[in-house]
């Protein structure tokens, strides 16, 4: 059987490909990651499905062999340094280039939490639609929020929570808008695997968006609203 420094990745066909980087997200192998998704990009994928297929699918593997405790977190961090890699070749190829902005987001993770992948992936699709993204990375405190919705005359608030024990952090900054008058001015979309809509209702988001394609949609349908709102008054 060939070993794993036998293989050659632009000699698989695209299902092998896939499945073997699927494998070499999993052994966060960053630079057999960067090969794959230069070869899938040469044979004309969209840049969105090696995202979809390649990237965000192998991660899914590496999330639950981190539930099962097969994988530990130095593992995981190797997967999540190779998935980002991939992730910045194709984030110039989600970016529209000269699209007019349609739209300002701040996006953060919650404090007390580090998780950015997601955050991230929202953000770049958010761009590749054409909505102005100020990502203020991970860990943020309601204040660092809040400073910069004002700051950067936003329109959306994203929020991104990945732990079970962070999450209950938006309602925290969404009290807060509420609290000092500012609730109104934002739409307040939240993310992440462990939310869902019931959790988004309940704290008071405007929406809880499954994935970054839902977020772009969902960020544009309250953008289309608010614009007609505004027309109508
Ligand atoms: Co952590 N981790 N982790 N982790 N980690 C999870 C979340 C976990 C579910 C794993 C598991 O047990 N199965 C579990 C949480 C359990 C729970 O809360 N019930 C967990 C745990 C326990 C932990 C630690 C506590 C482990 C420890 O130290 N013992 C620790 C916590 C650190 C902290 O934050 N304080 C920890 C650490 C880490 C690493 C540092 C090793 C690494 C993060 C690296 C990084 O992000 N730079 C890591 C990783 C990678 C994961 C898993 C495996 C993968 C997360 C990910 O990147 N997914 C994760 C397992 C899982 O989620 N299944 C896990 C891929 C990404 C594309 O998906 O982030 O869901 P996701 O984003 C999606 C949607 O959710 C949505 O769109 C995105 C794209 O489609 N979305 C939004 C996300 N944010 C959004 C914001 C929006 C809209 C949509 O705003 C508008």
């Amino acid at each position: 059987m060939a070993d794993e420094e036998d293989i050659i990745l632009s000699e698989l066909d695209d299902e092998e490909l896939v499945l073997q980087m699927h494998d070499d997200l999993y052994d966060g192998l960053k630079e057999e990651i960067e090969e794959g998704v230069n070869i899938l990009l040469g044979r004309d994928w969209a840049p969105y499905d090696v995202l979809t297929k390649a990237l965000v699918a192998g991660m899914t593997i590496v999330g639950a062999d981190f539930r099962d405790g097969i994988l530990f977190v130095p593992e995981v961090l190797l997967a999540a340094n190779a998935m980002k890699a991939g992730m910045a070749i194709l984030k110039p190829l989600l970016a529209e280039t000269g699209a007019p902005k349609v739209g300002k987001m701040v996006i953060g993770t919650v404090k007390g939490d580090i998780h950015d992948i997601g955050k991230n992936l929202v953000g770049m699709m958010m761009e590749g639609a054409g909505f102005e993204v100020v990502d203020l990375g991970i860990n943020n405190p309601v204040e660092k929020y809040l400073e910069a919705l004002e700051r950067e005359e936003a329109d959306i608030l994203g929020m991104s929570a990945l732990l079970t024990t962070t999450m209950p952090y938006m309602k925290v900054v969404i009290d807060t808008l509420k609290e000092k008058g500012m609730r109104e001015n934002y739409i307040v979309l939240v993310g992440g695997a462990p939310l869902n809509e019931e959790f988004g209702r309940a704290i008071g988001a405007d929406a809880y968006c499954r994935d970054a394609a839902v977020a772009v949609q969902t960020a544009k349908d309250f953008i289309a609203r608010k614009h007609n709102k505004l027309g109508a008054g």
